[in-house]
């Protein structure tokens, strides 16, 4: 098999990625080691910046979340039995984020891939990515079993077999635990990583939204947040010690958890539903420079991971890949390697604020286990800054709403 680019792995950046290709004239093979209904399923993240939103709506994957996603103006920061509203479009000059599920955006582009695209082969697990410093890296993978839903002409997989792919370049959107990143040179590269000692514990459960935008909550049992799905399904998450199994929490402890931490000193109060769905994310931030190894280039996950409170992780997956569509383009059109060779540091800039912000945002929320009075009420004072001063309030609102892509 030979393709221009090799993707492996069908998230978010593998799957936006072969969408902008394709838009390009460019061709490409998309290799996923799972099947179709694990991606369309897998419950992550649910927040758009307005310029993940545009770039949608521009390749042609908008139309759903136009009809569907749900435009916010504001969040809500709880503390202190306090709300406080941070308003985007007042403080940003009129930007918003849409809440549209990760799973929407991964169905919308694996439909457009198989009606319009290149190969996109699930079951496939890509093994090792080889000659990455050559003119002609390849990626060695085994075909799945299964009946595998095929894309192209469907004239690719012999179960369990293993092959090689030819490409010109080869990009790794294999998320945290992909083996693209493994391709780089250990004294070449440089990893940056902070763990922490919670946890989140999320839920899906078939009941309307408690608010009709996010809550983020500070308590001194630790953080909350209110999110949602739909006008009828709403997602929840609750601090957790690290390790926590999903399974040792009820669900009558988990809303009573809930109810304790986003108690409001007014008459709101949270509507519950039956519980469909109970796991627990760990929390991270990790950093691998650089993002590139001559031609191996790392998307998404597989190059960064931010602990969720400042909800970027998909954000940051859809800038890296514009930036590299657009290299890539770039290069097809006049042969010049100039964007491909400033990928990194372009994409390296954009991480780094959102690694910032997601550091910021988990530090002001959460509650460490060894934290003293003194935290406590430094935690307070921020929030009423934030609360308190326009320019606090536009830090959050424009770091939240989106950095500029490249
Ligand atoms: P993904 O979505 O992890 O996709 C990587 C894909 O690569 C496949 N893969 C392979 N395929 C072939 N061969 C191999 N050897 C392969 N190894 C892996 C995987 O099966 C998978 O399909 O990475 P991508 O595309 O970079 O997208 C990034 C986003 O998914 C991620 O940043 C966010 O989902 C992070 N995240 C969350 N972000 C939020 O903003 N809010 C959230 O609530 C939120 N929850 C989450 C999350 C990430 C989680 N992970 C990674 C464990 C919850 C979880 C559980
Ligand atoms: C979600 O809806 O899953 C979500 C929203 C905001 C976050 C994290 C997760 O910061």
């Amino acid at each position: 098999m030979r393709t221009t680019v090799g993707i492996i792995g069908a998230g978010p950046a593998g799957l936006l990625l072969a969408r902008l290709l394709h838009r390009a004239g460019i061709d490409s093979v998309v290799l996923e080691s799972r099947d179709r209904a694990y991606v369309e399923r897998r419950q992550r993240a649910g927040i758009l910046e307005q310029g993940t939103v545009d770039v949608l709506r521009a390749a042609g994957a908008g139309e759903r979340m136009d009809r569907e996603g749900l435009r916010h103006d504001g969040i809500e920061l709880r503390f202190d039995r306090r709300r406080h509203r941070v308003d985007f479009p007042a403080l940003t000059g009129g930007k918003s984020v849409m809440v549209y599920a990760q799973t929407e955006v991964c169905k919308d582009l694996i439909a457009l891939q198989f009606d319009e695209g290149g190969p996109l082969l699930f079951e496939t697990e890509a093994l090792a990515v080889e000659g990455a410093e050559t003119e002609h890296p390849r990626v060695r993978f085994r075909h799945g079993g299964g009946d595998g839903a095929y894309g192209g002409d469907g004239a690719y997989g012999r179960d369990g077999a293993e092959d090689v792919l030819e490409c010109d370049y080869v990009v790794g959107c294999d998320g945290f635990r992909g083996v693209a990143r493994g391709a780089v040179p250990a004294g070449l590269g440089r990893t940056f990583e902070r763990t922490y000692p919670f946890a989140w514990l999320g839920v899906l459960a078939d009941v309307a939204p408690s608010h009709d935008e996010l809550v983020y909550a500070r308590h001194d049992r630790g953080f909350a947040l209110l999110s949602m799905r739909s006008p009828s399904v709403s997602r929840l998450y609750l601090q957790v010690p690290a390790g926590t199994d999903a399974g040792s929490w009820s669900d009558e402890e988990i809303w009573a958890e809930l109810e304790r931490r986003l108690e409001t000193a007014d008459d709101w109060t949270l509507r519950r539903g039956p519980l469909t769905q109970k796991s627990v994310t760990p929390m991270r931030s990790h950093v691998h420079e650089p993002m590139r190894h001559g031609r191996l280039f790392l998307a998404g996950d597989a190059a960064h991971i931010v602990p969720p409170t400042g909800a970027k992780g998909l954000n940051l997956a859809v800038g890296d890949v514009v930036t590299l569509a657009r290299a890539l383009a770039h290069r097809t059109r006049t042969g010049s390697d100039e964007l491909l060779d400033a990928y990194s540091a372009t994409c390296l800039r954009r991480v780094w604020q959102a690694e910032r912000f997601s550091y910021d945002m988990t530090a002001l929320l959460h509650r460490a286990p060894d934290a003293t009075p003194f935290d406590d009420r430094l935690q307070l004072a921020r929030l009423d800054r934030i609360a308190g001063s326009r320019a606090a309030g536009t830090d959050l609102a424009e770091a939240y709403t989106g950095f500029p892509i490249g």
